[in-house]
């Protein structure tokens, strides 16, 4: 891969989006590595994805302003397809994903960010849906997912203004749940992603999909998808092993890793 490195450290897998020269700008080729990287991730040894972007300076600038800029009508289209197909992917990835922003999030890089479950950032981050500056939308889900995450108003304000927010406001407003300084960013994130990795894998999963799958129906409907992923984790060997561990009340014992079974 040119653009997308991959690296594994036990439960704990790291995507570095790594076009530092365009500060990670997002073209065809990004997007399909990005995809090839997600099918090839090891589903039974990897528990939790950390994304972030090569450099100091930008997590991911955009989708490429320069590709973009002599597409058609059907190219353009195409090109939203492919990104929002992997965008999805990600989205829906059966283990969560933590963005760790450090430096520029923006309109594609702030879209790719909104894609994954959680959002922490440098102090250095700047989030920003330039997109009407340049004469066309948001086109990788930014106008769905911004408004869902920070709701309708400020939303709204952010992609009509094309204004940049810093990591302070965007902590403010709920856009990222914290900030770091820039040298601690990926320690805490290797942190964050650790404490979920070592968590059972199923029930993990589970809450992943009715966390997202509730969010996009009505509550009476929300609840039966909660009770059907509740009742998932029952006879699986994690909820044995926890339950048991719980209640045998032997202090000297020592919690073992859950198997994923
Ligand atoms: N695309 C391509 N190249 C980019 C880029 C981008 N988004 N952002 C930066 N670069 C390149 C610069 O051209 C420059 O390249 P060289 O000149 O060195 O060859 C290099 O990265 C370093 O950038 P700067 O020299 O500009 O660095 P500065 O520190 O001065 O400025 C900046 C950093 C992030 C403020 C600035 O680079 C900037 O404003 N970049 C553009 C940010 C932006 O507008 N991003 C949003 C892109 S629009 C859709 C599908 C997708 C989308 C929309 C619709 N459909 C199909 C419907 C998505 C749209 C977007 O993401």
């Amino acid at each position: 891969m040119e653009f997308v490195l991959y690296e594994g450290n036990g439960a704990v897998g790291t995507i570095t989006i790594n076009r530092e020269k365009a500060l990670n700008a997002l073209n065809s080729q990004v997007l399909d590595e990005l995809d090839a990287t997600l099918d090839a991730v090891d589903l039974e040894t990897v528990r939790c994805l950390i994304l972030t972007g090569a450099g100091a300076k930008s997590f991911v600038a955009g989708a490429d302003i320069g590709e973009m800029s002599t597409l058609t009508k059907a190219e353009g289209e195409a090109f939203g397809k492919k990104g929002n197909d992997v965008f999805r992917k990600l989205e829906t990835f059966p283990i969560p994903v933590i963005a760790a922003v450090n430096g520029f999030a923006l309109g594609g890089g702030c879209e790719l960010a909104m894609s994954c479950d959680i959002r922490i950032c440098a102090e250095n981050a700047v989030f920003g849906q330039p997109e009407v500056g340049l004469g066309i939308t948001p086109g990788f889900g930014g106008t769905q997912r911004l408004a869902r995450l920070v709701g309708a108003g400020m939303a709204k304000q952010m992609i009509y203004t094309a204004r940049n927010i810093k990591a302070d406001e965007a902590y403010r407003i709920g856009l990222v749940n914290a900030v770091y300084p820039a040298d601690e960013l990926m320690a805490q994130a290797q942190k964050m992603a650790g404490g979920i990795a070592k968590n059972a894998p199923i029930a993990v999963r589970n809450c992943k999909k009715a966390i997202n799958e509730g969010l996009d129906v009505d509550m009476d409907k929300a609840i039966v998808i909660e009770e059907k992923l509740f009742g998932g984790c029952f006879e699986t060997e994690d909820q044995k092993y926890g339950m048991a561990f719980f209640l045998d009340k032997n202090k000297e014992k020592v919690k073992e890793p859950f198997q994923n079974r």
